[in-house]
């Protein structure tokens, strides 16, 4: 198995997921958290794809996006399904996982407080 290390900030956000592949894979991986404060980041950043987080380091080679980690992991580990019909139900459940997650961002930054 390669050595896989999983990096984002330390809350949940676009990375639980992933998170949850592994451990539904019983796969060992490093959960690198990348402290809020941005100061590390900021050092961090210029060594990324696209200067975003998530990103997965799979025996040196780095991976961005959530949705093509999730995909990559899920083929990874048998977890994608096993014809077309089942890949798609996989991709419609990744989708509505990203509308909900967009809008529970959206909601944590509402200004107004009636929403
Ligand atoms: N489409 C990207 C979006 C990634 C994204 O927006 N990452 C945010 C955290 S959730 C980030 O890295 N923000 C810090 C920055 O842009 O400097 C994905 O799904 O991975």
């Amino acid at each position: 198995m390669p050595a896989y290390k999983l990096m984002y900030f330390d809350t949940k956000g676009r990375a639980e997921v992933i998170r949850l592949a592994f451990a539904v894979a019983g796969q060992s991986f490093e959960d690198k958290r990348i402290p809020l404060s941005m100061e590390e980041w900021q050092t961090v950043k210029p060594t990324i794809p696209q200067k975003q987080l998530p990103c997965l380091q799979v025996d040196g080679r780095l991976i961005p996006q959530s949705r093509a980690i999730m995909r990559y992991l899920a083929r990874e580990f048998g977890l994608y399904g096993d014809n077309n019909d089942e890949n798609t139900r996989v991709d419609v459940i990744i989708g509505t996982a990203e509308d909900f997650l967009k809008s529970v961002i959206a909601l944590r930054y509402e200004k107004d407080d009636t929403k």
